[in-house]
């Protein structure tokens, strides 16, 4: 029966139409004169789903015959966003659909407006999940993501009254075309419980008994790869109450006690957490960290023993990456599975273990480092408890006999922090555990075997990496910026430096032509300009289209000092109003500034930011003075999808963090392929993109790494007026003298730099940064030097591909060949 199906689909205008139609009717039961835009696109969506499914079968079929190694990337958070122009991009279908859909009377373009953004991720780490899933399909890598399926995405940003609202995001609330839910796929996740010994022939025996045990099923997220048949799996878990486990309570007459375990079951993979950078250590998120890789783990060996009986051959077939210490416990499963359940001595169980595991570091920052109370850990999970005190035992012992009596390294080194709440440290497992462990930018990277990981990298220097981040230019130029996509086309002759962003350097002559130029201007304004119907539609303001669309959009945190660019705003406003009107066009270009990111709920701080980017915005935007010299904007809801908009429009884009804080920063590179020109300090990847597009195509200020912690003390020993200047004082005590309102909130701000409290010293920078706005200023008035330096900036970005940091990864970690699925045409 199999040989009667046709096998592939035809992608023929006319089969496009039939299969979309077809869906209309069978999958969505609707009629052509009952039939909305959403319907529309559910039924295309189902029609590429369609091909996709096709390849990806072929694909894991494929690899099984092959017999290949697997990387798995684990990781709690994947910021995908929408997915059908993504599909048809890298399908290489956008123009037979736009065609079959314009046909029909649709637009696809605002076919792909009904799609909701999955945000199930909070930021650089979960975008970036979902760039290397991108680029490892696209390089063919036998590979598979692994994450959690929840039922809420991280909220969704209102702004009411200036201040941030969260809204729940139900985002499965339509239906997800894209999934595949794998009724067939469950695993079995226990919890709590006690561990009990047994002797066995002479042989002790560990067993744990949970006393809560749940399901995780998995739902299939195909990744199609671009320019090739490979379709690779993002496989995401969903818990669910299991039969069993509630047996005992509908059997004891309790029914509705038993139907509320069941929905407990079901709350595990509910919510994303949406802190970055602050670690909570509640229960609920530990289950959360277990449930994925506890299922991840079973479903690995299930496929592997499918293959073959040897364990030891396990790291030639198996590479495991842990996206940060989030699924950190995937090290001390697998250790368990291997010595309780498969009866492997320890030694050879930490041998399979240490040899397939690496680990990705993403912040330096303590507040955000993982640390579990050993009474939370070992309640949820005591036998994992327990192994990790094996660990740490045999551990230290190899360190005491290295370095005897040395009890500051032993205590830096430990995985068990002593003091009254005694906890496990997370990345000194990740560490302990990997035979790679890599930092997410050069300067990031010499900063952890320099400070954080110190001891660690003096012990085993080769473990210590660097893999400089990337994105992948499939979404970020191909399917953001069509405009810039055709452009380079034209240039490069063809559309090769898709998979190639190196070739683009061969070009660079262009950028001192003026027709060239002229081209590369009218694309982004027309970028701008649907900016400027986002910004209308949904903030009400009128900007001007010619004004500097000067932009920073990122997660509000202080060390992202979102605060200090706007006191510079507040500067810019002062200045402008102390200036003749007369003489004002002459002093300032016109700018728009805008923010956008959303704040953790529970930082206040970062909160009260916004209010005053909020307050300033009314203020400055209302002031008839000022008129189109100076708009201010906070963009609502800053998301992947809403990214794709913001991005190409943009021309300045500020990436200011303090320096040694920020450990890459990704869109940096996105603006930077975007042809946007960066004020930055040199943090993070930023340093590697002036190395590859020339500081003399940036705005580069403020203090070195080097220089950081000088300028805390220079701050710590001096009276706060003094230390900030005259300018920045001003600022401050228009602040304070109500210019703005909201007194309370925005005095409470303002402490957090004031009174030798600056940390991340704005104070210190400020006036380093003033500079360089100016000479944005003076170069923005020159079109044509601005345009060059832009076309130089996108086409020197070659090294920020995806492309290339997961070749790195596979090379350099993974030891992963790839592995190319025949052509079926
Ligand atoms: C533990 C929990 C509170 C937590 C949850 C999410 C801690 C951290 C995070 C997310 C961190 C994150 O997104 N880090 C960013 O990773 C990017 C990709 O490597 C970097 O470019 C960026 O500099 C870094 O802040």
């Amino acid at each position: 029966i199999w040989k009667l199906m046709e096998k592939y689909l035809p992608n023929t205008k006319e089969a496009i139409q039939s299969s979309v139609v077809n869906h209309v009717e069978y999958t969505l039961a609707k009629t052509r004169f009952d039939f909305t835009l959403l319907h529309c696109y559910q039924a295309v969506s189902h029609s590429v789903r369609d091909r996709l499914i096709e390849a990806f079968n072929d694909t894991y079929q494929y690899f099984n015959n092959k017999d290949v190694k697997y990387v798995y990337y684990l990781s709690l958070e994947y910021l995908i966003g929408r997915c059908l122009q993504n599909a048809l991009v890298n399908l290489e279908l956008e123009g037979q659909y736009k065609e079959a859909m314009l046909d029909m009377g649709y637009n696809l373009e605002s076919v792909y407006e009904q799609e909701v953004d999955p945000a199930l991720g909070n930021g650089g780490l979960g975008r970036l999940a979902a760039c290397f899933l991108d680029s490892m399909a696209t390089l063919n890598y036998p590979a598979w993501g692994y994450g959690l399926r929840y039922s809420y995405g991280i909220f969704r940003q209102q702004i009411k009254d200036g201040y941030q609202v969260e809204v729940p995001d139900y985002w499965l609330d339509r239906g997800n075309p894209w999934e595949i839910e794998r009724l067939d796929v469950n695993f079995q996740i226990k919890f709590y419980g006690s561990v009990t010994k047994k002797v066995e022939d002479g042989k002790e025996r560990t067993i744990w008994e949970g006393s809560e045990i749940i399901v995780a099923r998995a739902y299939d997220n195909p990744v199609p790869g671009y320019n090739t048949f490979n379709t690779i799996n993002l496989r995401l878990w969903r818990s669910l109450p299991s039969s069993e486990f509630d047996f005992k309570s509908f059997n004891q007459g309790d029914y509705f006690k038993a139907l509320e375990s069941r929905q407990r079951a079901e709350f595990i993979t509910s919510v994303l957490y949406p802190n970055d950078s602050t670690y909570a250590g509640k229960e609920l998120r530990l289950k959360q960290q277990y449930l994925l890789v506890s299922a991840t783990i079973q479903d690995a060996i299930r496929r592997f023993k499918k293959k073959r009986k040897e364990w030891k051959e396990w790291p030639k077939y198996n590479a495991l990456q842990l996206n940060d210490t989030h699924p950190a416990l995937a090290i001390v499963e697998l250790m368990r599975i291997l010595t309780d359940i498969e009866g492997l001595e320890y030694e050879e169980a930490w041998e399979l273990v240490y040899n397939s595991f690496a680990y990705t570091n993403h912040t330096i920052l303590p507040e955000a480092l993982e640390k579990w109370g050993v009474d939370l850990l070992g309640n949820l999970l005591p036998r994992h408890l327990e192994i990790i005190y094996n660990i740490n035992h045999i551990f230290l012992e190899k360190i005491s006999r290295k370095y005897p009596n040395d009890w500051r390294k032993l205590s830096a080194l430990s995985l068990v922090e002593e003091g009254t709440h005694k906890t496990i440290r997370m990345a000194n497992l990740s560490i302990v555990g990997s035979h790679a462990v890599n930092g997410v930018a050069a300067l990031h990277s010499q900063l952890l075997t320099s400070t954080l990981f110190k001891d660690f990298y003096e012990l085993r220097p080769t473990k210590f990496q660097n893999k400089t981040n990337g994105v992948t230019p499939r979404r970020w130029i191909r399917c953001a910026n069509p405009g810039l996509s055709a452009l380079l086309n034209d240039v490069v002759g063809s559309d090769d430096w898709i998979l190639d962003m190196d070739i683009l350097k061969n070009f660079q002559k262009i950028a001192d032509d003026p027709a060239i130029q002229n081209r590369w201007m009218q694309v982004k304004r027309q970028n701008k300009e649907k900016l400027y119907w986002w910004v209308k539609e949904r903030c009400g303001v009128d900007l001007n289209i010619d004004s500097l669309f000067d932009i920073q959009v990122k997660r509000i945190h202080e060390y992202k000092r979102q605060l200090m660019n706007i006191l510079y705003v507040i500067r810019r406003y002062l200045d402008i109003k102390k200036t003749p009107a007369e003489e004002r066009r002459k002093l300032f270009v016109p700018r728009s500034i805008m923010f956008g990111g959303k704040a953790a709920p529970g930082y206040i701080t970062a909160k009260r930011i916004i209010r005053l980017v909020n307050a300033v915005s009314q203020k400055v935007n209302n002031d008839q003075e000022i008129g189109d010299l100076l708009k201010v904007v906070f963009l609502p809801n800053y998301n992947v999808s809403n990214a794709q908009v913001i991005i190409p429009a943009s021309e300045l884009s500020q990436h200011i963090s303090t320096a040694g804080l920020e450990a890459s920063g990704t869109s940096n590179m996105k603006f930077v392929m975007n042809g946007c020109l960066i004020i930055g300090t040199m943090d993070g990847a930023n340093v590697e993109i002036a190395e590859e597009v020339g500081e003399e195509n940036m705005f580069i200020f403020g203090a070195r790494v080097e220089q950081v912690e000088e300028q805390r003390n220079k701050m710590r020993n001096s009276n706060y007026r003094d230390y900030f200047g005259p300018r920045l004082t001003e600022v401050c005590d228009a602040i304070s003298n109500d210019l703005f309102g909201y007194k309370y909130d925005l005095e409470a701000l303002l402490d957090t730099i004031r009174n030798k409290n600056d940390y991340y010293i704005l104070g210190a920078d400020f006036e380093s940064y003033c500079e360089a706005q100016q000479r944005v200023d003076n170069l923005y008035r020159n079109k044509s030097e601005w345009t060059k330096k832009s076309i130089l900036n996108s086409l020197r970005s070659g090294k920020f591909s995806s492309d290339r940091t997961i070749r790195q990864y596979a090379e350099e970690i993974w030891d992963l060949e790839p592995c190319e699925i025949p052509n079926p045409s």
